[in-house]
């Protein structure tokens, strides 16, 4: 048994349901009283991440910095769950290398159009209307990972049970 810390890092589109997902596996981790950190992209821009856009440099520098920080926690034991667009591959792939054997990439995939029907929050209606540039999967890339420890597709699946395979993934792996 590993017993250690890890990083669970949720990559996918902007309304895929990594959010989602994330919080129902955090709040299954802490009622095992399991030791957990969040980082989620959308958050860590208001204060680690503030003053950054979305050019690739930026978001770059945004991933790396949550890197940083799982990488820090993850070796002190911590559980770290990570939810973060992070589309671009070779950056996901130096966290992945940074932060070592703890490292589980969770691809939440769901097609652009599911993303842009459920628009959570307004944004693909303004990222095709042209009123934010450099918007992923619209107007700026997401390079789908090549082999993540977990694929979840949204739209064939309830976030319920999404969640409990992540879990059930970090039990056979001997995380739990
Ligand atoms: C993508 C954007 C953009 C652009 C604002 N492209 O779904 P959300 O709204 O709540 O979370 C998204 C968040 C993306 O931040 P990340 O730190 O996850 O991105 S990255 O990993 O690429 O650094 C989205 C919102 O910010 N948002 N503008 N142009 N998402």
């Amino acid at each position: 048994k590993r017993r250690g810390g890890f990083t669970l890092w949720f990559t996918g589109l902007s309304g895929a349901g990594k959010t989602t997902i994330a919080e129902i596996v955090e709040h299954e981790l802490r009622m095992r009283r399991v030791k957990i950190e969040v980082l989620d992209g959308d958050i860590v821009r208001t204060n680690l991440s503030k003053g950054l856009g979305f050019s690739r440099e930026d978001r770059d520098t945004n991933v790396l910095r949550i890197g940083f920080v799982a990488d820090l926690l993850t070796r002190n034991g911590v559980g770290v769950i990570v939810s973060a667009i992070s589309p671009f591959k070779e950056v996901r792939d130096q966290v992945r290398r940074n932060v070592g054997e703890g490292f589980v990439e969770v691809f939440v995939d769901a097609p652009l159009d599911v993303c842009a029907d459920r628009d959570v929050k307004g944004l693909y209606k303004k990222a095709f209307s042209g009123e934010i540039p450099q918007f992923t999967g619209v107007s700026d890339p997401y390079e789908a990972p090549v082999a993540p420890e977990l694929h979840i597709k949204t739209n064939e699946e309830e976030p319920a049970e999404s969640a409990a395979r992540v879990v059930r993934y970090l039990e056979e792996q001997g995380f739990l």
